[in-house]
Order: C-alpha cells, then sequence, then structure tokens
C-alpha cells in the first residue's frame, strides 16, 4: 500500500487534475516545486508519460559535428567557449573536415546528424548552407538536425536576411530540424545574469515559431539548477507551452542540468539529485502538450538517466560517439559520451521498459520489446 505524507494529502487536488488528463495552472506548478515529495511528483509524471508514451522508451543512433568552440558571447555558466581570447585552445572546421567526419559513418546506421556548436564571427550563412548542401549531397537520408537558436540569430542578423527567409535559404540546402539549445532560462531577470548578450527570450521564440511554420520540428531546453528560482522554471516552461499550443511543432523538452566545472558559475553549487528529477517530473506535468521528455545522459550520467526514467522521462537520446564537448567541458558525469546500442537497450530494459529505436521524428525503427527474444542476435539478447 503507497502511503501519502500529510504534505503529499494537501496536493491532492492538483493530482486529480492530473489523473483526470487536465492542464495544471503555474501556481499548481509552483506548489508541486514547492510542496511535493519526489515520490509523489514521479508517480504523477509516471501516469502523464505512460498515457503519451505508454512503457516506450526512445533512443536515436546520431552522432555530433561541433563546427567551432570559438563564440562571440559570453554566456557565464559555458565552459566551452571562453576562448575568444584564448584561440590557440580554440577549434575550427573546414567544411572538408567536417563532411571527412559524416564520411567516417558511412555503412553504420546512423540516422542523424547533430551539428551545434559556438559562434563563430567568420562562419556565417553562406558557409553553413555550403555545409548542409555537401552533407545532403553526400548522404541524402541522414536526417540534418542544426544550429541553436543562438546561432541562427546571430547568422541571420549578419547576412541581413529575415528569420524566415533564412531558414528557407537553409532548408533548401538540406536542414531538417531544429535543436533546442540555447533557451536557458527566458526569464529576463535571470537571463541578464546568465547570458546577457545573446538573444533573448522573445528572439529564441520567433525562430522556433518560424521554423514550426516552415514545416520543421524543434526541441526545447532549460538549463536548471543554478541562480534561477521556481517560479522562473514555470515562467520558461508557460512560454513554451504557449507556442506548442500554436504551433505543435515542438517534439521534445529537455531539461539540462546546470554544471560548474571550469566557468564563471563554477561558485554556484550544483542541484541535487532530489532536485534533478523533481524537475523532470514537474516538467512532465507542465509540459502536457510536449509529446517527449527526454533526459540527456551524457550530462546526468547513464545511472541517473536510468533513474529519471521513473520521473516522466521517454527518451535518453542516442547513441552518441564521443563527439560533443559542451558537457565534458563543463563536468559532466561521461567524459567521453559513448555508448552502444546493447547499453541503451539494455540500460532500459532493467528499468522494466520497452526499448524503441526512433529516427529524430520519433517514427518508430526497431522496437526491442521489455524482454530479451530468444535469438542469437547479441543486440536484441
Ligand atoms: O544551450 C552549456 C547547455 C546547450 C552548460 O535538441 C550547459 O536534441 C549544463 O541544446 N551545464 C546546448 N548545460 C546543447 C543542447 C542540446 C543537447 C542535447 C540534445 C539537444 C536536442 C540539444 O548546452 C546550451 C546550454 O543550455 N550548456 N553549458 C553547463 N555548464
Ligand atoms: Fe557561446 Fe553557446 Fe557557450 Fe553561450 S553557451 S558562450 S552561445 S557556445
Amino acid at each position: 500500500m503507497i502511503t501519502i505524507s500529510r504534505t503529499d494529502a494537501a496536493l491532492m487536488p492538483i493530482a486529480e487534475k492530473v489523473k483526470a488528463g487536465q492542464r495544471i495552472t503555474d501556481e499548481e506548478a509552483l506548489i508541486l516545486f514547492e510542496k511535493a515529495s519526489p515520490g509523489f511528483a514521479g508517480s504523477l509524471a509516471n501516469e502523464v508519460r505512460q498515457r503519451l508514451n505508454g512503457d516506450k522508451v526512445y533512443f536515436n543512433r546520431n552522432f555530433h559535428i561541433e563546427p567551432t568552440n570559438v563564440c562571440v558571447f559570453s554566456c557565464n555558466f559555458c565552459s566551452y567557449s571562453k576562448l575568444y581570447a584564448k584561440r590557440e585552445q580554440g577549434w575550427e572546421m573546414s567544411i572538408e573536415q567536417m563532411l571527412h567526419m559524416v564520411k567516417k559513418y558511412d555503412g553504420q546506421p546512423v540516422t542523424e546528424v547533430h551539428i551545434v556548436g559556438g559562434v563563430h564571427p567568420k562562419m556565417d550563412l553562406h558557409f553553413f548552407a555550403d555545409l548542409l548542401s555537401a552533407i545532403r549531397a553526400h548522404r541524402p537520408n541522414l536526417h540534418i538536425k542544426a544550429f541553436t537558436a543562438v546561432e541562427y540569430d546571430y547568422m541571420f542578423r549578419k547576412a541581413k536576411v529575415s528569420v524566415e527567409e533564412g531558414l528557407k535559404i537553409l532548408i533548401a540546402a538540406g536542414l531538417d530540424s531544429i535543436p533546442g539549445g540555447g533557451a536557458e532560462i527566458f526569464h529576463p531577470e535571470i537571463r541578464q545574469q546568465i547570458c546577457a548578450d545573446k538573444v533573448d527570450a522573445d528572439g529564441w521564440l520567433l525562430i522556433h515559431e518560424t521554423a514550426h511554420r516552415l514545416g520543421l520540428h524543434s526541441n526545447a531546453t532549460m538549463l536548471f539548477g543554478h541562480i534561477e528560482k521556481h517560479e522562473h522554471l514555470v515562467d520558461h516552461m508557460r512560454r513554451l507551452r504557449e507556442l506548442q499550443d500554436r504551433t505543435n511543432g515542438f517534439n521534445t523538452f529537455i531539461p539540462l542540468k546546470f554544471r560548474n566545472k571550469d566557468n564563471d558559475m563554477s561558485y554556484v553549487p550544483e542541484s541535487t539529485l532530489v532536485e534533478d528529477m523533481k524537475t523532470y517530473a514537474i516538467s512532465r506535468i507542465y509540459l502536457d502538450n510536449f509529446p517527449h521528455l527526454k533526459a540527456y545522459w551524457p550530462m546526468l550520467g547513464r545511472q541517473n538517466a536510468q533513474l529519471s526514467l521513473s520521473f516522466g522521462v521517454d527518451d535518453i537520446d542516442g547513441t552518441i560517439d564521443d563527439t560533443t564537448k559542451i558537457y565534458s567541458m563543463a563536468g559532466s558525469e561521461e567524459q567521453n559520451p559513448a555508448m552502444s546500442t546493447a547499453d541503451l537497450v539494455t540500460l532500459i530494459r532493467q528499468a522494466k521498459r520497452r526499448p524503441v529505436e526512433r529516427d529524430t521524428l520519433y517514427h518508430v525503427i526497431r522496437d526491442y520489446g521489455v524482454e530479451p527474444e530468444a535469438t542469437s542476435d547479441p543486440v536484441l539478447n
């Protein structure tokens, strides 16, 4: 029998709403942050997750390209750029070098390349359009998920084109969808303190709205666990929920836990595991119109990512290669993030859930089932 504490009993009206499939208000989300135990929030999130995704946990096979870590911006939480002054530690890849990375996956069953990096003053719209065309020409079926709204904002302003014109140029070159980075915390009170000089909330939302209207899907992130308060998290999610009501173009919400190694916010302690799990749970409950909630395992570590599956998460990103640096440089659990498909399948099954390999748009590529099958296929078993 589940025992409910007195505090949790006070939350029963919210629980009733969630169970009835009704939307919770901002105030109710705040009450959950302030008063709910992790177990209580987790079990409600589980109900929402079960309703939306059943026992499926998605992953995909992708690899990352980070064209540069040189960046004109100076986000205080970023351990990755900061290299404008120290160019000898920076990298800048040519189109040939990036195409070479793509070619390394020839013949392998990857379905997506995720391209994101710093904002380099000399890598412009035409450079990136050429990059996408080259990848598209080499491997027409590879889904290209590329550039955050921060990168778009800078490259479009520099090229003196509107968001719509810029996106159309990149779509013609091969762009398929947009990752969720750069959102951080929308509220100006916090944004001013952590990333004052890059695109603001309205600019970020406009780019995603325009992309959705042009037929692209995108993701949305939220950088949590630093100087923000619960009300800023709710404000952030409210802006996303409102946009999603208008466009239905977001696939996945991705809360990103702030890591404090080697950046200008190293003095800020990191959030606890309990806070992390509650953030996943409450975002699953609040964002009722987002089909998926992703735990980015290279940042959380694989065991905590596994735990998050009991807090509303239904997606643990991809097999990835060890090609992404933005987290390892910020002190993430995984210094060389790479997990084989067999590892991912095992991790998901240990949580008593059903591993499903997907493409970027959540079409099922392979359903592995909850139990290993009687087969000699090493991946299935
Ligand atoms: O916007 C930077 C974050 C993001 C730190 O769409 C940090 O599928 C924690 O958006 N601690 C970029 N986070 C990466 C991103 C992403 C990742 C995985 C999947 C998808 C997707 C998108 O990385 C930035 C910022 O929020 N970040 N520094 C840090 N110290
Ligand atoms: Fe540049 Fe992105 Fe780092 Fe900000 S988070 S400094 S935009 S690389």
